[in-house]
């Protein structure tokens, strides 16, 4: 049995066997009830390839036992927490200028949903014109995609968006990976419920660290989902080692269909990034909320504004927090002075052309399939095969 680390954050990629001594345990998960392959109508393969899949090992420090609660629906492989690394970011993020924090620690609980309410925001048409997209094409996506396939999701959020792929696309399993191990808790039950004949095994972990996953399925095709452009918050060289990694983990015969939000005229996109209902400012603000309650800092957030502009050079919205005011912050045990106008850069979110996404794509290992867009051109959705 294979396993996969793919680690991007120093933009490595390991895959292969792993050694005896790595595993911390080979455990057996739960095998098909006979109730189940019959709901699911399963093909006599199917339940083969499905079995196989259940044969799984924990090879990784960062995944810990299979929660037994959760075990009679889903399988829920939680991530040791990784306080440590958190406050050390933001040291290090803080002590450099210009000041930076990542924008992965946007997703607390809190932050988790406030971002759920940033994509029902009227300015925030990326989700609804995603979704649109999902839904009118599913069919056609899964003429593409393998059907029996494992359906990978990194970042998967809410689930929400997968639902308008699922009965089209009848994936074996569907693999939820998110960094909030709560929220994902939630929402792959959410799943196991509404989707009975699927098998969901939801994986908590850090995606922007490593992407490692406790098994791979053998002898069944891969197919990653990676909606929301959420590949647009890496720097492109970063961008292109995570879809280099996602290639290595998809392997040969496997797919990756991912959402794009395309360049377009910076008045919407400055719209979408500064709602009038102040969702994104209060999404940006929660980061130094967070920083206060788990890392015992003492920002003043009042004295904090956000501030979102699209940087045409860049080809990016950029994300700042402002202070708005000369302060002193104390953040473990560090001291730190802002004047009035010093940023703190949150996040950014890349914008790409189509053609500029594929030369990336491509880049990565990937080979354009297809591509679907809005007629407006505000969004695509690209299906990239491995090369
Ligand atoms: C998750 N990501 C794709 C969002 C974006 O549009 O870059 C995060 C976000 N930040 C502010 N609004 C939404």
């Amino acid at each position: 049995m294979a396993a996969v680390l793919c680690q991007f954050g120093k933009i490595t990629c390991l895959t292969g066997e792993v050694p005896e001594q790595t595993c911390s345990s080979a455990v057996a998960c739960r095998d098909v009830g006979e109730g189940r392959e019959q709901e699911a109508e399963a093909s006599p393969a199917r339940i083969a390839a499905r079995r196989r899949y259940y044969q799984m090992i924990f090879c990784n420090d960062r995944v810990s036992a299979m929660t037994k609660a959760a075990a009679e629906d889903y399988a829920f492989y939680p991530a040791v927490p990784g306080e440590e690394s958190f406050l050390q970011e933001v040291i290090e993020g803080l002590s450099r200028q210009p000041r930076s924090i990542p924008p992965k620690y946007f997703y607390d609980r809190r932050g988790s949903h406030l971002f759920e309410s940033i994509c029902e925001q009227p300015e925030y048409y990326p989700t609804r014109t995603e979704t649109a997209l999902l839904k009118q094409y599913a069919g056609e996506i899964a003429t593409v995609a393998a059907s029996d396939c494992h359906l990978i999701e990194p970042g998967s959020g809410s689930c929400g968006k997968v639902r308008h792929l699922l009965d089209a696309l009848q994936p074996a399993a569907y693999v939820p990976v998110d960094i909030s191990c709560e929220f994902l808790e939630k929402s792959a039950a959410g799943i196991a419920d509404d989707y009975p004949w699927l098998d969901v095994h939801a994986v908590c972990t850090d995606i922007t660290d490593e992407v490692s996953l406790p098994f791979i399925p053998e002898q069944a095709d891969a197919v990653m989902f990676y909606p929301g452009s959420s590949i647009g918050n890496f720097d492109p060289e970063d961008a292109r080692a995570f879809l280099a990694c996602l290639a290595t983990i998809t392997g040969a015969g496997g797919g990756l269909l991912i959402g794009v939000d395309l360049k377009k005229d910076a008045d919407i996109l400055d719209a979408a990034y500064n709602d009038a209902n102040g969702v994104t400012a209060a999404f940006n603000l929660n980061l130094l909320r967070r920083i206060n309650r788990e890392l015992a800092a003492d920002f003043d957030i009042g004295a904090f504004a956000h501030h979102a502009f699209y940087n045409s050079a860049s080809g990016r919205i950029e994300m700042h927090l402002i202070s708005e005011r000369r302060q002193t912050v104390n953040v473990g045990g560090q001291t730190f002075e802002f004047c009035a106008g010093d940023s703190i850069h949150t996040e950014n979110s890349y914008k790409y052309t189509i053609d500029e996404f594929q030369a990336l794509a491509r880049q990565a290992g990937f080979a354009p399939c297809r591509v679907w867009s809005d007629n407006d051109d505000l969004f695509s959705l690209h299906y990239l095969q491995v090369a």
